[in-house]
């Protein structure tokens, strides 16, 4: 199977991460970490986006806050799909960090998930990594079944508590 790439800018994103991570690691999907900023190591976090695809990743995850340019920069150096995390680590909440990433121009796509979106990003990669991957295709599956579950639990008890 292809390897997901999670790129953080700081290892202060590593919060956000650990919620991508932890989906990844309940779908057997192999992935790396690494922190690289496109501001503070420009050139380390092109060198990862353009060997991606000759390096076994099938997707890249970008996670950073503020002016955030990092999955922009990784997704102009490779045409492997890039899933942007904006997030929220200044004044503004995180919406700096998501217009920076969401308004990319045309001809260069990030597919951005929601501020502090750890966990969708995890799954929106396993989902592209399960087109052509059944068993997985299925594992997601049973996540989904399994967490529509858990609501219809909630639902059952939820007059209990009031
Ligand atoms: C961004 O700036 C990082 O992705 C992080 O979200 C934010 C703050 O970084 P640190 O100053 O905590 O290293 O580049």
């Amino acid at each position: 199977m292809k390897k997901v790439g999670i790129v953080m800018g700081s290892d202060s994103d590593l919060p956000v991460v650990s919620k991508a991570a932890d989906i990844l690691k309940e779908l057997q999907i192999p992935f790396e970490v690494h922190v690289y900023s496109a501001h503070r190591t420009p050139e380390e976090a092109r060198n990862f986006a353009a060997n991606a695809r000759k390096d076994g990743f099938g997707v890249i995850i970008a996670a950073a806050g503020m002016a955030a340019h990092l999955a922009g920069a990784l997704a102009a150096n490779t045409t492997l799909p890039v899933i942007g995390i904006p997030c929220k680590s200044s004044v503004l909440d995180g919406m700096d960090a998501l217009l920076s990433t969401v308004m990319m121009p045309s001809g260069i796509p990030v597919a951005t998930v929601a501020i502090d979106g750890g966990k969708n990003a995890a799954l929106l990669a396993a989902e592209i990594l399960a087109v052509s991957d059944d068993e997985l295709a299925a594992r997601l599956d049973a996540k989904r079944a399994e967490e529509a579950a858990a609501v219809i639990r909630k639902d059952a008890s939820i007059m209990e508590r009031l």
